[in-house]
């Protein structure tokens, strides 16, 4: 499998001024990202490419951690002379997403990218697509291998999973109770790290004296995730650690620990603009250290990987490379009969670096 470094220098070239516009139901294209993209020197013009249009369906709006992702997306396809349409649904939910993806179908927008809420549930209008010759493709959580092209994954999910259990072993000392804050119940991602995490338990002695007491569901909504922390602080008085892997969930579990000074500890994937404050190895903050990945460069991969779709550079076919803009040649990778693409490795955020990333708008 390819490795690629995350490229800290691209996200320190990028400008978040967009971001604060994002967040609706509707981002339509990330104004200015073709211009940012121009003058930082990456991309090309292409008029081969130029006039199509280029769908992204996030989760869910109001997620940071996909406006950053829109961002991204928008500037690569931008940079390609194309136009980026994004679509937030209001709810991090199947239903929310296919009436999302009918409306682009009934536009005959030239591709469709989605993070998936439900692995199985968008099987149906996601083939409405590819009937309708619409390319489609998938980003940070995937949907079943047959219904699109490749997937645009952030890192290997087995380390991902490995990753985060190593963080709850090593923030309990080695033995003890923890519990996982996931984002919703369906989430095609987050199952397949806490699988992993399952499994990479499973499989070394080491973790037999860790138990993972509860994996609850804030659904990606902040009041939920607060609720799910405070839930899991009553029930478990021994917790030592919950890991949360969703940016949504770790920024509310974070406060309600800080807040209340427990002593329970908090690791998991987050945004380091919204952990910043909570980030440390004292008492004082709740989180010693967590991971994510260059959301900047995820968005502009998946950009990239859906102008090469449309253009016909790749059929998403497993050996098949093409070329991602500046960020040079990926390939088409089989991951248990799945086929993606892969950015790079988790990335470490603590108090060594967060504020600097944070600064970047990350
Ligand atoms: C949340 C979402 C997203 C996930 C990140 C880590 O923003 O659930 O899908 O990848 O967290």
């Amino acid at each position: 499998m390819k490795k690629k470094i995350i490229s800290l220098m691209m996200a320190a070239a990028l400008s978040v001024t967009t971001l604060a516009a994002c967040g609706g139901t509707d981002q339509g294209s990330a104004g200015g990202a073709a211009q940012q993209a121009e003058d930082s020197g990456s991309g090309s013009e292409s008029t081969d490419d130029a006039g199509k249009t280029y769908a992204l369906v996030t989760k869910s709006a109001g997620n940071a951690f996909m406006e950053l992702l829109g961002t991204g997306f928008a500037q690569a396809v931008e940079s390609t002379g194309g136009k980026a349409i994004i679509k937030d649904p209001q709810a991090a939910t199947a239903d929310a997403q296919i009436s999302e993806i009918q409306s682009l179908i009934s536009q005959g927008v030239d591709s469709i990218l989605v993070a998936a809420n439900d692995p199985s549930a968008l099987t149906a209008v996601l083939k409405e697509a590819t009937d309708a010759g619409i390319k489609v493709l998938t980003v940070d959580s995937d949907v079943d291998a047959a219904s699109r092209a490749f997937f645009v994954n952030q890192a290997s999910t087995e380390l991902i999973g490995q990753t985060l259990l190593d963080a709850c072993y090593d923030i309990a000392g080695g033995s003890g109770q923890y519990a996982i804050l996931s984002a919703t119940s369906q989430a095609t991602n987050q199952n397949a790290w806490i699988d992993a995490m399952k499994a990479a338990a499973e499989a070394d002695s080491k973790y037999a004296n860790m138990e993972l007491v509860e994996v609850a569901y804030g659904d990606d909504e902040p009041q939920k995730s607060t609720d799910q922390t405070q839930a899991l602080l009553s029930k478990y008085p021994d917790l030592k650690v919950i890991c949360a892997p969703t940016t949504v969930g770790i920024a509310a579990a974070a406060k309600v620990l800080q807040d209340t000074g427990s002593s329970v500890k908090l690791t998991g994937l987050g945004l380091p603009s919204e952990m910043v404050e909570y980030i440390g190895e004292d008492d004082a903050h709740s989180c010693p250290y967590m991971f994510l990945w260059n959301m900047i460069d995820l968005g502009n991969l998946a950009g990239y990987a859906s102008v090469a779709l449309v253009n016909g550079d790749t059929t998403g076919a497993v050996g098949e490379k093409f070329t991602a803009g500046n960020m040079g040649e990926f390939e088409v990778v089989d991951v248990d009969g799945a086929s993606q693409i892969i950015l790079g490795n988790p990335f470490k955020f603590d108090a060594s670096n967060v504020q600097e990333w944070a600064d970047k708008g990350m």
